[in-house]
């Protein structure tokens, strides 16, 4: 896709297109690629769009492992098909970062060098099976819950990419269950891979809705230009009451002895996130962050040809078009 040229930076401070804009969003109506925009609102939306299409990206790699050792055929293609919509999704978040005048291979030299950011949730491992199931269950479902609100983000490319992703996202989730439900019904053995894995994803779940609202620096200007509609603590509470009866149902504990359903908020009360350990994986110290970041460079490496032979054609293409009558 063809980058959108941005129009100039900050024309009129006080202007009738600021205006414009700040009505757009008060309305709650779209801004649109080819309409003003403040270049801190530009900058914002580049940065969460292009860490949301790389988390896509570099989330395939967790379940990806499995493909290859998936228990059954109808698992096997389940997985692959479900790793595939990933793939999509990146795409269809770098094309919208691209209408803001970004340009998809410098957001993926950034990622390479580590200089943008993707979700922390991909960076802890996957050793066991039921680790496919969970990530559907837990990673999909907190996905979910935080992107279903972007469907009416202020942004017009990025709120109607959001459609689509929710849609495959609210199948993965289902998906993930049904297999969790499975393994549940088997043996022993297989209910405690269930809950081991369980134990593993709960905490870095949680920790995908992003820092404490009071350590959010972003939150408060991005709610009030409508990039975000709620706050993230908001968001990690509605996941959480979401899940406490889908874990009852399932027959799976979650660790966390505080855990438990306060009548008078009207919503489960829940333990203390480990905050320490969320800034370590986004600083780049988490268990697979060298190992996500290695593979995707080396992936890039090897496409490098695919690149190429794209851009030959596209530029053949170019010429006959050019002469033809
Ligand atoms: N990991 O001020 P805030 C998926 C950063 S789902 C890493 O609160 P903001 C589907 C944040 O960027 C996962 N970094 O920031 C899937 C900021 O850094 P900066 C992707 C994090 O933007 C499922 C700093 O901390 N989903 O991929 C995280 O207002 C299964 C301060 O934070 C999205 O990206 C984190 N968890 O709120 C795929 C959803 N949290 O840039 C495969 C769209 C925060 O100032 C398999 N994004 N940071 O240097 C959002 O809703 C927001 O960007 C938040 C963060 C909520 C993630």
């Amino acid at each position: 896709m063809t980058a959108v040229t941005p129009t100039p930076a900050d024309p009129v401070e006080t202007g009738t297109l600021r205006d414009r804009f700040e009505e757009t969003v008060a309305r709650d109506r779209r801004v649109e690629p080819r309409d003003w925009m403040p270049e801190e609102y530009r900058r914002t939306l580049i940065r969460q769009v292009a860490q949301h299409a790389h988390s896509e990206i570099i989330g395939m790699q967790p379940e990806g492992a499995w493909i290859t050792r998936a228990p059954s055929l109808r698992r096997k293609s389940i997985l692959l098909a479900k790793v595939q919509d990933e793939a999509g999704h990146g795409l269809y978040l770098y094309a919208a970062a691209e209408t803001l005048g970004a340009d998809r291979a410098d957001l993926t030299a950034k990622l390479l060098a580590g200089q943008q950011k993707y979700s922390s949730i991909f960076n802890y491992p996957t050793p066991s099976y039921a680790d496919v199931g969970t990530i559907g269950w837990l990673v999909d479902g907190a996905a979910i819950c935080n992107q279903v609100p972007l469907c009416r983000s202020s942004y017009g490319p990025y709120a109607r990419a959001m459609v689509r992703i929710c849609k495959e996202e609210s199948f993965h989730q289902r998906q993930g269950y049904e297999l969790l439900l499975t393994l549940m019904a088997g043996t022993d053995a297989q209910r405690a891979m269930v809950q081991e894995s369980v134990d593993r994803f709960w905490w870095p779940a949680l920790m995908m809705f992003g820092p404490p609202d009071d350590r959010s620096p972003n939150s408060a200007r991005s709610m009030a230009w409508g990039v975000k509609r709620h706050t993230n603590d908001e968001l990690r509470q509605r996941f959480v009451d979401m899940t406490v009866p889908q874990a009852e149902r399932l027959g799976v504990t979650l660790p966390d002895p505080e855990l438990r359903w306060n009548a008078e908020r009207g919503h489960h009360d829940f333990g203390a996130v480990d905050w320490a350990e969320f800034a370590e994986v986004v600083a780049g110290r988490g268990p697979c962050n060298a190992e996500r970041l290695a593979r995707r460079r080396a992936a890039h490496d090897e496409g490098a040809w695919v690149r190429e032979a794209a851009t030959a054609y596209a530029a053949g293409q170019a010429a006959a078009a050019a002469v033809s009558p």
